[in-house]
């Protein structure tokens, strides 16, 4: 699907833009699809990198307030507050370990956060509050969301008729239903609860899960079926015509960073190859020794002294990094006033 590849290359990189938009509809529908993007984690789950990821794990569920409206004062007061949060030790400054403690427990917050959703997208797909959703029920809920006569389609599912489906929901629908079949725990009983409504939903917090959804990665990328990952099929290009010299840059770019992933993060033994095994520790959100990795790689990123640690000059300087708004200009205004 060369289009939807195209399309999705460059909604990540215009996502900056759109995000606070995108967050909004996500909070306001109750949820009912598995989501694409998952915050807190490194890949998407078509196989893109998370363009946000720093952020996310350095921001929690604050993300949201610094959107690009907020007023560049109410920024640097919130991003003051958080430095000195981060510097458990207060001793003015962060260190890996400290950095590294904090993406722990934001990552934990994100978690709480997608926990808190799920009851809602929980009670939007078992209106009757049985606690249980069986496969046809939520089929019909998603059918619904696609425009789909609700009452119509539960009809022609109890008399096993013919839905005439386009190619298209079918294979989505079908995707679905792999994973649905996943999420349901022993007793497979083809119903989930809210527990496993919620592994359905959010795959990174459940080992079988994320391990199903790293399967599904190197499907979509693997080229020869060893079911192993090489840079190259990590780097492959979608299908189709680069249309313009703008859409040729983004894709110089998106490989530049796809193959340095690859070579300095994923491929952890370093011998060219990405396992799952590999790619299984590189998703999981709640590993220390990547979350240290994260930690030394953002200090590195601003830390203008090469003192290994960050101070509050340095964080505020790079503050689009770490937060996704600029503050610089202001910063700088600040200095000239006084
Ligand atoms: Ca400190
Ligand atoms: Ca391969
Ligand atoms: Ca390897
Ligand atoms: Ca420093």
């Amino acid at each position: 699907f060369p289009s939807v590849r195209r399309l999705q290359t460059g909604w990540l990189f215009n996502c900056r833009i759109f995000l606070p938009i995108m967050r909004t509809v996500d909070k306001d529908e109750n949820e009912i699809l598995p989501p694409d993007h998952l915050n807190g984690l490194k890949m998407e789950r078509d196989g893109h990198l998370n363009k946000d990821f720093h952020q996310e794990v350095f921001l929690g569920k604050d993300m949201e307030e610094f959107d690009e409206d907020s007023e560049p004062r109410r920024n640097r007061k919130k991003l003051i507050e958080i430095f000195t949060k981060v510097d458990a030790n207060k001793d003015r400054s962060v260190s890996a370990k400290e950095m590294q403690r904090w993406i722990m427990e934001k990552t934990e917050e994100h978690f709480l956060e997608a926990q808190t959703e799920n009851k809602n997208s929980f009670r939007a797909v078992d209106p009757d509050g049985d606690g249980h959703v069986t496969w046809d029920e939520y089929r019909v809920k998603f059918l619904a969301s696609k425009g789909f006569n609700e009452k119509e389609v539960a009809e022609k599912i109890k008399r096993n008729e013919d839905l005439k489906l386009d190619e298209e929901t079918q294979e989505v629908l079908e995707s679905l239903k792999d994973r649905w079949f996943q999420a349901d725990n022993h007793p497979t009983d083809q119903l989930l609860n809210e527990q496993e409504f919620l592994s359905f939903l959010h795959p990174e917090h459940s080992r079988g899960m994320l391990q199903y959804m790293v399967k599904e990665i190197v499907r979509d990328l693997d080229q020869d079926g060893d079911k192993k990952l090489t840079v190259s099929e990590f780097i492959s290009l979608p299908f189709g015509t680069v249309e313009n010299q703008h859409a040729q840059d983004v894709d110089d770019d998106w490989v530049k960073e796809r193959k340095k992933e690859f070579e300095e993060v994923i491929d952890a033994n370093r011998d060219g190859i990405v396992t799952m095994a590999e790619l299984e520790e590189y998703m999981d959100p709640m590993n220390e020794h990547n979350a240290l990795n994260e930690a030394k790689q953002m200090i590195a990123v601003a830390d203008e002294n090469q003192n290994r640690h960050l101070e509050l000059e340095e964080i505020l300087r790079y503050s689009e990094y770490f937060t996704g708004s600029k503050l610089m200009d202001y910063a700088r205004n600040v200095h000239e006033e006084f």
